[in-house]
């Protein structure tokens, strides 16, 4: 049940960044901070929510870090 509830999120976030063509992490990381925190995150996909942030977000720690990104990036190539 929970990997289809991230599957289905996963597939909301690829189709929103799709949308935008955003998927460059320096574009996201608009404070330049070397992460991406749920605000940031919304700014670019305003459809984002909180689970699709913290599936993105492995180690919990609130913030998606470039690493985080990529993997999830590449866990969801459809965002390409
Ligand atoms: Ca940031
Ligand atoms: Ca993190």
């Amino acid at each position: 049940m929970k990997k289809l509830l991230v599957s289905l999120v996963a597939i909301g976030f690829a189709s929103a960044a799709m949308a935008q063509v955003v998927t460059d992490f320096a574009a996201v990381d608009a404070d330049a901070s070397g992460d991406v925190s749920l605000t940031e995150a919304q700014a670019v996909w305003a459809e984002l929510t909180e689970e699709a942030f913290k599936a993105a977000d492995t180690n919990a720690d609130g913030k998606v870090d470039q690493a985080e990104y990529e993997a999830y990036l590449a866990a969801n190539p459809v965002a390409q």
